[in-house]
């Protein structure tokens, strides 16, 4: 009876564990990331924008960095389609990526495949 009272004890601490590491880690990403007035680095890598979903202030002018560590073509440009910006992204460089100031909404940007995908909330 006590063994299997420590099995179950031991099998509640693993999933305990597993949801705190992997499943809750899942939910925090969804977050928006606020830029502030520090630099704002976005890591391209691995098939993902790291963040992928940035908050922005309306009406001001912005620049993002992109860091690509993905030597596959896929990561060379990113495009902001509805700001008309694009940029070719160098591999272990950190690019700057200007932004012009915009009306609030949400604006998508990808690489040119639209593989790569993220979104700045401009608010
Ligand atoms: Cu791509």
């Amino acid at each position: 009876m006590m063994t299997l009272l420590v099995n179950v004890t031991g099998l509640v601490l693993i999933v305990a564990i597993v949801w705190w590491f992997w499943l809750a880690e899942a939910g925090r990403e969804s977050e928006p990331v606020r830029a502030t007035d520090e630099e704002m680095e976005v890591l391209v890598k691995d098939g993902v924008y790291e963040p992928d979903h940035i908050r922005l202030p309306a009406g001001e002018p912005a620049t993002l960095y992109f860091r690509r560590e993905d030597p596959s073509p896929c990561a060379e440009y990113v495009l902001f389609p509805d700001l008309e910006v694009s940029a070719q992204l160098a591999v272990g460089e950190r690019t700057p990526v200007r932004l012009p100031a915009a009306e609030p909404g949400k604006y998508p940007f990808t690489c040119q495949m639209q593989m790569y995908r993220g979104s700045l909330s401009i608010e």
